[in-house]
């Protein structure tokens, strides 16, 4: 439907009916850059470190796309990816389907649903051999009584104007395209192509108080001030420090 083009950056669109996860099959087939895989249900979605995620059929968006940055981009920025994905994704939902989404950092996307904050949707960036896998769930269609976890929202909770999920994949397709292209232009450098810029305008984070639960199990609770040049947030501690985090979970302490 055009977005398989010559010339364009998605050389192959499929969609299954099911499948475990769409980041494990696209990670494992090898293959060109540009391969797109949508599935209509994932029996075995997964998560960060380990996590699951879980959807009812067709209730929302479940795909991956396979990047291939190559050496015009160090090896150092490709962390930027999962957080491009997210700026991508949240630029077309507010250009197709008028919704307000915001990062949390680094892979949620929080919509408001009756004043609180709600995970609509998330983002998982896997290295595979010289191409990393973006996987990106979406929750469209589910009703307050359908969420997966209490924490949980959708796009329809969130008053979207449009929940048919052909034109919301489109949509995040062309953006995501778009971002990735100017990214790679600009050698990966998140200012050059003011990725930075806007990823801290769409974050939730920034400004808040946070606790980061850090991999190995240390915590670390300060402000977050800013997202730096290699994508990590950093923490402004109460002794005065500023740290940058990573990896890890962060959980935002109040509004
Ligand atoms: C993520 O991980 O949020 C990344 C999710 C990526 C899913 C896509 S779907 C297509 C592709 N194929 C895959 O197998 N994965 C990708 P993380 O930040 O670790 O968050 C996981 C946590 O989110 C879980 O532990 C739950 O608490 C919560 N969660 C699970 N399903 C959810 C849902 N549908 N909506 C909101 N939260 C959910």
């Amino acid at each position: 439907r055009g977005l398989v083009r010559p010339g364009g950056l998605w050389t192959s669109l499929d969609v299954v009916q099911r499948t475990g996860s769409t980041n494990t099959d696209l990670a494992g087939s090898g293959g060109d850059e540009g391969a797109v895989l949508v599935a209509e249900e994932q029996s075995a979605g997964r998560g960060r470190l380990d996590r699951t995620w879980t959807a009812p059929p067709r209730s929302g968006l479940f795909f991956s796309v396979r990047l291939t940055p190559g050496p015009g981009v160090p090896a150092g920025r490709w962390g930027w990816l999962p957080l491009l994905a997210g700026v991508a994704t949240a630029t077309a939902l507010s250009r197709a389907a008028g919704v307000d989404t915001a990062l949390k950092w680094p892979n949620d996307l929080l919509v408001t649903v009756d004043g609180a904050e709600r995970k609509t949707g998330g983002i998982l960036a896997e290295r595979a051999g010289d191409s990393v896998v973006v996987g990106i769930g979406l929750n469209v269609s589910l009703r307050a009584d359908e969420l997966p976890v209490p924490a949980a929202g959708s796009l329809a909770l969130a008053g979207a104007k449009v929940l048919d999920r052909d034109p919301l994949l489109r949509a995040v397709l062309r953006s995501l395209e778009e971002w990735y292209e100017s990214w790679r232009a600009a050698g990966g450098d998140p200012a050059g192509c003011r990725l930075q810029e806007a990823y801290t305008a769409g974050c939730a984070t920034l400004g808040r108080s946070v606790r980061a639960e850090l991999p190995g199990g240390r915590e670390l609770v300060g402000e977050a001030v800013a997202v730096d040049g290699d994508g990590r947030l950093v923490l402004a501690t109460a002794d005065g420090v500023q740290e940058p985090v990573g990896a890890g979970d962060i959980v935002h302490l109040r509004p």
